[in-house]
C-alpha cells in the first residue's frame, strides 16, 4: 500500500482527524488517485474498525471517533468523487432507514450520483416511512441504506408505506448497505440492489433509462 494510503488508513482506525486530513491533500497531491485513497485508505480502515469492534478489541465511542475522522477524510476527497459538467441524469433521494444513524455509506451513495449528474435530496438519518413517501413526488428513484440487521426490515415498511400512498408506479425504488443482499432486495420488491456506491450509480442509471 502506498505510504500516504497507510497513514490515511492508520489515522482512521486510530480516529485521528488531522492526520486523515493532510493525509487526503497529500495523497491528492502526489497523484494518488481518488479511488484508491477511498477504497484502499478510508474504506478498508472502516472495515478494520468494523472487525475490532466485532472482535471487542474497540468499543462504540472508537467506532465514533473512527467515523468523524473518516467523514473529515471524505469531505476533502468529496470535489475529486465528482466529475464536472455532467448533464443532470435524474433525481435521487437518499436517506437511511428508520432506526438506522450510519450514514456514511449513503453520504458516499449521495456523492458517486451527483458526482454521476444526478441531483440529490438528502433525508438524512433514522427517516421514517411517511417522510420517504412525502420525497416521491419530486424524484426518480429512492435510495434506502440500512447497516443493521435489525433496521433492513424498514426497507420492507418503507416499500409497503409507498405502495399504500400509490406512489411505487412513479418511483423506483434502489437498496443497499452492509447486511442487504440481492435476495432480500427481490423478497421485499425493491427494484434493485446496489453492492456498493458506484453500483448504486450504475442501477439507477439503468434504471431509469428502462422507465424512459
Ligand atoms: Co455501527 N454497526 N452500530 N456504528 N458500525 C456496524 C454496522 C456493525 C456491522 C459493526 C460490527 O458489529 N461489526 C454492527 C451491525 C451488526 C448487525 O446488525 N449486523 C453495528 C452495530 C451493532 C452498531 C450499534 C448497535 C452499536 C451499539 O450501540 N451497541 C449502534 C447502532 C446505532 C443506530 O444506528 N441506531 C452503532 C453505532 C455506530 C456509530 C454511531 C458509532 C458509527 C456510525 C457513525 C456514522 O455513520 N455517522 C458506527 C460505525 C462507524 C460502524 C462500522 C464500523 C462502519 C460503518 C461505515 O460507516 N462503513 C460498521 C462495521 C462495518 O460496516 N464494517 C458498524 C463505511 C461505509 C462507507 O460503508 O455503510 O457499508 P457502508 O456503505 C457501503 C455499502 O454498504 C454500500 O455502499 C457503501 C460503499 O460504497 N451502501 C449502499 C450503503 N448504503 C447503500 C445504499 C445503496 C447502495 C449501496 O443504495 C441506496
Amino acid at each position: 500500500m502506498n505510504e500516504i494510503v497507510q497513514q490515511i488508513f492508520q489515522g482512521i482506525v486510530e480516529g485521528q482527524q488531522d492526520i486523515v486530513a493532510a493525509g487526503v491533500d497529500a495523497a491528492l497531491e502526489a497523484g494518488v488517485p481518488a479511488r484508491t485513497i477511498l477504497d484502499e485508505g478510508m474504506l478498508a480502515a472502516m472495515a478494520e474498525v468494523g472487525r475490532q469492534f466485532e472482535e471487542g478489541e474497540c468499543y462504540v465511542p472508537e467506532m465514533m471517533v473512527s467515523a468523524r475522522a473518516m467523514k473529515t477524510g471524505l469531505a476533502k476527497l468529496k470535489p475529486s468523487l465528482k466529475q464536472t459538467n455532467v448533464q443532470t441524469a435524474g433525481t435521487v433521494a437518499v436517506g437511511t432507514v428508520k432506526g438506522d444513524l450510519h450514514d456514511m455509506g449513503k453520504n458516499l451513495v449521495g456523492m458517486m450520483l451527483e458526482g454521476a449528474g444526478f441531483t440529490v435530496k438528502d433525508l438524512g438519518v433514522d427517516v421514517s416511512p411517511e417522510a420517504f413517501v412525502a420525497a416521491a413526488d419530486d424524484v426518480d428513484v429512492i435510495g434506502l441504506s440500512a447497516l443493521l440487521t435489525t433496521t433492513m426490515g424498514q426497507m420492507k415498511t418503507t416499500l409497503d408505506a409507498l405502495d399504500a400512498a400509490g406512489k411505487r408506479p412513479k418511483v423506483k425504488v434502489i437498496i443497499g448497505g452492509a447486511p442487504v443482499t440481492e435476495d432480500f432486495a427481490r423478497h421485499i420488491g425493491a427494484d434493485g440492489y446496489a453492492a456498493d456506491a458506484s453500483r448504486a450509480v450504475a442501477l439507477a442509471k439503468s434504471l431509469i433509462s428502462l422507465s424512459d
